[in-house]
């Protein structure tokens, strides 16, 4: 019996406000703001029980080793010192956008039946280009079952991003699906970060069928407008399509023959005259998890930001008073990370398996999240100042608190990884 379980990325202790990522406008704005990892890690534990609390299925990953002394070892240099740009970099905690680890294709999809992870090389951004080495040594470990087949990262150049240029639409988890991948060609003032030649290396190790794969060109309007993923105008669950009207390059061609290899598919597309492209980063309205509800109801998990923001809100009022295809909303709060330019849809993996055939020491329940909770309020910093990033003591500090979380969840073979 397949499910959809989503992996959140617990945000680590090592969380602050760099602006590493240009094309990321709320990055970018919020460099050198003070940060609170413990706040923020608290709000991503807050948003796994609101998803439990609905009947959802809920698994994590953790965080990575930072400073990331490897890389910095492979660059020649030792954390101290280092140039700041490198340790920051080497310092980030951006692997808690676990959307950006992997894309995965679910078993129904494959050629050979088995659920296929290809990690994400994210070799677009410096301080994400060494993530995929301890993203792939848990994922090799979480889906260490033959049901799985789990990838390495498509060599660079060809910038992969993961899940977060990825949609699956089927009329059930367990059905085949159609798989939409997303890419960029060129993004006005930003980088595009998904490559086509990554998205079709990624579908041919897949084994998927070409008859139900499309390839889309995101527009590049929306990467200037701040859409450096496409999870950041568009989101696709079951039957439904929830878009921005320019998020795609040729959305007329896309949604022709996204009707055509699924006759039954919901397209709820949003206006710019409704909802501007810029309201919508700044919201980010399609940031949200689109999930299917145990009783089968479409619902829609958005940020604060999009109750804060007025039109994006009363379209949200208005969809579902008018019967439309998504059935209910709901709100969390993950600010800290927003702030970082990572909703909710950012924070999680969705993986559709048999939950018996992943490893339990990644799946949670109140308990567990309790046990988690508690390490993050006793070890996790409370503020982090980007521009002090190299003080030995906040060095020993974050170190010490990702090794105590990895020993309270039994998973001390990662600490060395
Ligand atoms: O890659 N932010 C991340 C946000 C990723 C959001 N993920 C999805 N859309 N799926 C990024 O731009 C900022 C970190 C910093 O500046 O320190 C950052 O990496």
């Amino acid at each position: 019996m397949l499910a959809e379980i989503n992996f959140d990325g617990i945000v680590g202790p090592s969380h602050n406000f760099a602006g590493l990522s240009p094309g990321n406008l709320a990055a970018t704005r919020s460099r050198g703001r003070i940060s609170n990892p413990r706040a923020a890690a608290l709000e991503g534990i807050a948003k796994m029980r609101a998803n439990l609390a609905l009947g959802l299925r809920q698994g994590i990953l953790l965080p990575h080793a930072r400073p990331d002394h490897r890389w910095l070892a492979d660059l020649g240099a030792d954390f101290a010192g280092a140039a700041p740009h490198l340790q920051a970099q080497a310092f980030s905690a951006s692997a808690m956008w676990a959307a950006n680890a992997a894309t995965v294709s679910p078993a129904p999809d494959t050629g050979d039946g088995r659920c296929h992870l290809s990690v994400a090389n994210l070799v677009t951004m410096p301080h994400r280009s060494h993530e995929w080495q301890e993203t792939l040594a848990q994922l090799r470990l979480a889906f260490a079952d033959p049901a799985f087949v789990v990838h390495g990262p498509v060599p660079a150049p060809f910038g992969d991003e993961g899940a977060a240029n990825h949609m699956r639409l089927a009329p059930s988890h367990d059905a085949p699906g159609i798989e939409v991948f997303v890419y960029g060609i060129s993004g006005g003032p930003y980088p595009a970060r998904q490559h086509p030649d990554a998205s079709y290396a990624v579908a041919r190790r897949h084994g998927l069928d070409p008859a139900r794969t499309l390839f889309v060109q995101q527009s590049e309007q929306a990467i200037a407008a701040g859409a450096f993923h496409n999870d950041v105008v568009a989101v696709a669950n079951g039957r439904i399509l929830f878009a921005h009207e320019y998020a795609f390059a040729d959305k007329d061609r896309f949604y022709a023959d996204l009707r055509a290899a699924m006759p039954e598919i919901e397209i709820v597309e949003v206006s710019a005259a409704k909802v501007s492209l810029a309201d919508a980063i700044a919201s980010y309205l399609f940031n949200a998890q689109l999930v299917t509800l145990p009783d089968g109801e479409p619902a829609l998990i958005v940020p604060e930001e999009a109750r804060d923001t007025p039109n994006v809100w009363r379209w949200l009022q208005a969809h579902v008073a008018g019967n439309g295809p998504i059935r209910r909303v709901e709100v969390v709060d993950v600010r800290q990370s927003m702030g970082n330019g990572g909703g909710p849809a950012c924070l999680r993996l969705r993986v559709v398996c048999d939950p018996a055939s992943v490893d339990p020491r990644f799946l949670v329940d109140e308990a567990r999240l309790d046990a988690i909770a508690a390490v993050i309020d006793a070890e996790w910093p409370e503020a982090v100042d980007s521009e002090a990033l190299g003080d030995p003591a906040l060095v020993g500090r974050v170190e010490r608190a990702r090794r105590v979380l990895l020993e309270a969840l039994g998973t001390v073979e990662l600490i060395d990884r």
